[in-house]
């Protein structure tokens, strides 16, 4: 059993698709282990995202964490690192394939609708940013 992280992303809060989102991650045999709608602030969008800081999408990439509440989600399966990434999409809906979360429902390479761990190292960082050992159910 493996654990990722998982955020459905402002554009798909606002457009009430956490619950559609969560059946395609369950269809796919993960289990929902914990979830929290919250308000990212600055700081906490700055400090998640800071592997991208000296990319030109950084500040926009912020304030469009910041722009609405977000789903925090742990998510546990066999392999539920790249099982979640490959359900997830590719980060451009452009180029995602058919029938993915961002095929579905992003509405741009920013707006994408939903993060994913790139590996269970990371996973447990952005996890223990975020939830208490306690809260994992
Ligand atoms: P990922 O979410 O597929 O892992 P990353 O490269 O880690 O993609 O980028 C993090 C997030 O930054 C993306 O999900 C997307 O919201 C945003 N992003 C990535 N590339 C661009 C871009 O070229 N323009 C605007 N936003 C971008
Ligand atoms: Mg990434």
């Amino acid at each position: 059993m493996e654990q990722t992280f998982s955020i459905i992303k402002p554009d798909a809060v606002k457009r009430n698709l956490i619950g559609h989102i969560n059946q395609i991650i369950e269809a796919a045999g993960l289990n929902v282990i914990a979830s929290k709608k919250m308000y990212l602030t600055k700081q906490q969008a700055e400090i998640f995202y800071s592997a991208h800081k000296e990319r030109p999408f950084f500040d926009s990439l912020v304030s469009y964490m910041t722009s609405g509440p977000v789903q925090v989600q742990v998510l546990e399966g066999g392999e539920a690192v790249s099982t979640y990434r490959k359900i997830m999409g590719a980060t451009n809906p452009e180029e995602a394939e058919e029938g993915t979360i961002r095929k579905l429902y992003a509405e741009s390479i920013e707006a994408n609708s939903v993060h994913g761990s790139d590996s269970s190292e990371n996973a447990k960082i952005e996890i223990n940013f975020f939830f208490a050992g306690s809260e994992l159910v």
